[in-house]
């Protein structure tokens, strides 16, 4: 049974919890692993309309815990992290941002690392005012890892998402928010109640919509505007058969809450 990931179920809404709180939820394998296969569950599992990904414990999470026998220098023979990246963490970003469902990060402490890069990876991040977000890569010799490269200067631009790879300093929350890297930031306290809400906010909207507008907004990062334009068809003509869009718009003219089935 899991115990590196806690999950819980609040209606239809799973939180999947990174819980090795006393390592600061730094990443081993099995804890990669683990999140992929919950978060695999939870796609499957039909009553599940939206998915948080929080901590437990001081820190959302450190990233790869870089005592870990397969990545940390030393022993026999030199350690591939290439080998480390493609076996556990690109299957479980691409993972995370193919989720039929949206997926919300609540973020305390510190955010280093892969830890950053899943959390700005989900499609909501909420963060408590204390929480700090870094680029620990150049640090260590390396680069921005867990799609670092591809969402960084997406979300920030170029200029203050090479500020943040290349110094790797500390970025309070407010200041990521402001800058566009997250969401949302609340009181520490909050930041609970706060995710919780806003998951069950979003699990109550048309699923699928929501998933379809994450893959659009994904795809349409490579497109021109044409391009992006038939993509848009595509999906809106799909969805226009789909139970949800009868439902919302016969909700919205008879003045009546919809219930959204499609996921
Ligand atoms: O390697 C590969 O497979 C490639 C994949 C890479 C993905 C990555 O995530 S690479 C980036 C890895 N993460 C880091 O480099 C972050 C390293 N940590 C820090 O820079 C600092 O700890 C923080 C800025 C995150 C927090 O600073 P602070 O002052 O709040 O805490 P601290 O005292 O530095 O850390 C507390 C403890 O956690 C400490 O252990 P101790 O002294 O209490 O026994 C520290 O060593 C430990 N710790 C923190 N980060 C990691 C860690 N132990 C293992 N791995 C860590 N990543």
């Amino acid at each position: 049974p899991p115990t590196l990931i806690a999950i819980e179920q609040h209606a239809s809404v799973r939180v999947l919890r990174l819980n090795r709180p006393d390592a600061l939820n730094a990443f081993t394998a099995a804890m990669l692993d683990e999140l992929r296969y919950s978060l695999e569950r939870a796609a499957e599992d039909a009553s599940v309309c939206c998915v948080v990904l929080a901590a437990a414990g001081r820190a959302f999470s450190v990233g790869q815990d870089l005592a870990d026998p397969l990545v940390a220098p030393g022993g026999d023979a030199p350690k591939d992290l290439g080998r480390m990246l493609e076996q556990h963490y690109v299957p479980l970003v691409l993972c995370l941002r193919a989720m039929p469902v949206p997926v919300v990060a609540a973020v305390q402490g510190v955010a280093a690392g892969a830890g950053a890069n899943l959390a700005i990876g989900c499609d909501l991040v909420i963060a408590a005012e204390g929480a700090i977000f870094l680029q620990a890569f150049s640090r260590i010799g390396l680069v921005p890892d867990c799609g670092g490269t591809w969402l960084l200067p997406r979300l920030v631009g170029r200029a203050k998402a090479l500020e943040l790879a290349l110094l790797g300093d500390k970025l309070p929350a407010p200041e990521a928010q402001r800058l566009g890297l997250i969401a949302r930031v609340v009181p520490d306290a909050e930041l609970p109640d706060a995710a919780l809400a806003l998951a069950q906010r979003l699990a109550a909207l048309p699923t699928r919509a929501l998933a379809q507008t994450r893959r659009a907004m994904d795809e349409a990062m490579g497109l021109d505007l044409e391009p992006a334009l038939r993509r848009e068809v595509a999906l809106q003509r799909q969805l226009g058969f789909a139970h949800d869009y009868l439902e919302g718009t016969a909700a919205f003219l008879g003045r009546r809450a919809p219930t959204f089935t499609d996921r």
